[in-house]
């Protein structure tokens, strides 16, 4: 797979001439940069993106400025299904107060924009028991 997110495909084909492959057209897209892994730029559009896959959060800390949007996309080969839910699941008061993406099927996306400065811890509410799928944070610091 070239492209990393559905959007990503998405996008690309809606402006794909009629009777060209997306694949062909996905591979264009991509010619300028999808680099797999986390901790890259962001996309051109701002967007800062955040891989679930593996049964992992990638990456697991993310560091954007204030105003900035983080879009998750589940990545998962095996069909399996997440959630990006603020909180910790030791804290059923408060997990899933800020955002709940509720469940993302692989090539869903769940975009949310941090206006608030702070360190914002999140999990995943189906696999909360699986270190790499707890304890992710996003620090939003001022401009
Ligand atoms: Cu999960």
């Amino acid at each position: 797979m070239a492209c990393r997110t559905f959007k990503e495909a998405r996008r690309c084909s809606a402006r794909a001439v009629p009777g060209v492959s997306v694949v062909i057209c996905a591979a264009l897209a991509c010619a300028g940069g999808c680099n797999a892994g986390g901790g890259g730029p962001p996309a051109d559009d701002g967007v800062v993106q955040v891989s679930i896959g593996n049964l992992a959060f990638t990456p697991k800390s993310v560091t954007i400025q204030q105003g900035q949007t983080v879009r998750w996309t589940n990545n998962e080969s095996n069909g399996a299904i997440h959630t990006t839910t603020s909180g910790s699941p030791d804290d059923e008061a408060q997990a899933g107060q800020l955002w709940d993406s509720g469940e993302l099927n692989p090539g869903d996306t769940f975009e949310r924009t941090f206006s608030d400065v702070g360190e914002f811890t999140y999990f995943c509410d189906i696999h909360e028991e699986l270190a790499a799928m707890r304890d992710a944070r996003v620090i939003v610091q001022a401009p």
